[in-house]
């Protein structure tokens, strides 16, 4: 038989480890419940640029806070097939941050519809210049009227016309086609200036009425085509380049202000940091990107730009009447060297 002392014995050591258990579980548990938990979404398939920003950001913000801040990135559409559902899933607050291109995002702002008038850019080094500079951070900051943060502006490109008909070589070529265009009013006047008919559709809804011809083209840059693979129900390939699509990391405003000071400088200069990162990527894999749509058969042709500039330049006059603020912020942007 134990004696007393013995059983007292066991039941102290049984008594000990229950308590350190616990101890180590409870600290475990507040350590998991201290950790902020962020969703991040995006429309575009896992390996796109925006994507491959997004997972950055996320990590140097885990990285930066200690493992404080944990950021999920939900590509492909998970959290809502199109860029304005993400947007509006910021605002109630069921998305955290999403990358969407500056399409939807008039709807919001429309300052940010500058960015999205034909042939604004001359080239990747203008864009850098003005995006990150005060007219970029001016446009970021009207968002908060939307009650969005703008963070920084990742990067779609500059965007080319697709369709299943024929080449598209001059403006005329355009006459009794039917593209898609995102829900944007600049992007829609500036497609029916080309005599073309321009329909505004959710992403989510594009490579399926391409496929069932409701539409007859579509217009994007080389990495969404490459990445959606719309070589399958495309043809033609007309390199025109005639938008540049600036992306922006937004984020609820509700949840960037619930930030600590620290913080929100954090994600913000990580923003700005990570928006070189992922640019690089969507411009050093362009030219491969071409390549591989070639080969996939696809017929690419590049066109003469100078008569696309002319044919859309009616759009300027048309949007200066309807919103007279733009004047002089379109002409920083042309004078920025
Ligand atoms: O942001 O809707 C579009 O055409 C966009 O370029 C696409 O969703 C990526």
């Amino acid at each position: 038989m134990d004696s007393e002392g013995g059983i007292l014995m066991r039941r102290m050591i049984l008594i000990a480890f229950y308590l350190i258990v616990n101890a180590s579980l409870m600290t475990a548990l507040s350590a998991h419940a201290k950790v902020m938990r962020m969703k991040l979404a995006t429309v575009t398939p896992p390996h796109h640029a925006y994507n491959e920003g997004a997972r950055e950001f996320a990590r140097r913000i885990k990285e930066a806070t200690g493992g404080a801040i944990d950021i999920r990135v939900y590509p492909g559409g998970q959290l809502g097939k199109g860029e304005r559902e993400l947007l509006e899933g910021m605002q109630m607050g069921t998305i955290d941050l999403a990358v969407t291109a500056t399409g939807p995002v008039s709807g919001f702002s429309q300052s940010m519809m500058v960015l999205d008038l034909p042939f604004l850019f001359r080239d990747y080094h203008h864009v850098d210049v003005v995006l990150d500079g005060p007219v970029g951070r001016r446009l970021l900051d009207d968002l908060e009227r939307a009650r969005l943060k703008g963070l920084s502006f990742f990067e779609n490109g500059f965007r080319n016309f697709t369709n299943s008909a024929r080449p598209l070589l001059r403006p005329e070529d355009f006459t009794g086609l039917k593209f898609r265009t995102m829900e944007n009013p600049v992007h829609l006047a500036s497609v029916r200036q080309l005599g073309a008919q321009a329909v505004p559709m959710s992403w989510g809804e594009v490579y399926t009425s391409l496929q069932t011809k409701v539409i007859d083209g579509q217009e994007n840059p080389v990495a969404i085509i490459h990445g959606y693979k719309l070589n399958e129900v495309q043809k033609y390939l007309s390199l025109t380049g005639h938008f540049y699509s600036p992306a922006p990391l937004t984020m609820s405003l509700r949840r960037f202000t619930s930030l600590k000071t620290e913080w929100q400088k954090l994600f913000i200069e990580t923003a700005v940091e990570v928006a070189t990162y992922e640019r690089k990527i969507i411009r050093d894999n362009e030219q491969k990107q071409i390549r591989d749509l070639k080969a996939w058969g696809m017929d690419v042709r590049t066109v003469d730009k100078a008569i696309f500039v002319e044919a859309m330049e009616p759009v300027y006059s048309t949007f200066a009447k309807q919103y007279p603020e733009w004047k002089p912020m379109i002409e920083r942007i042309r004078e920025t060297k």
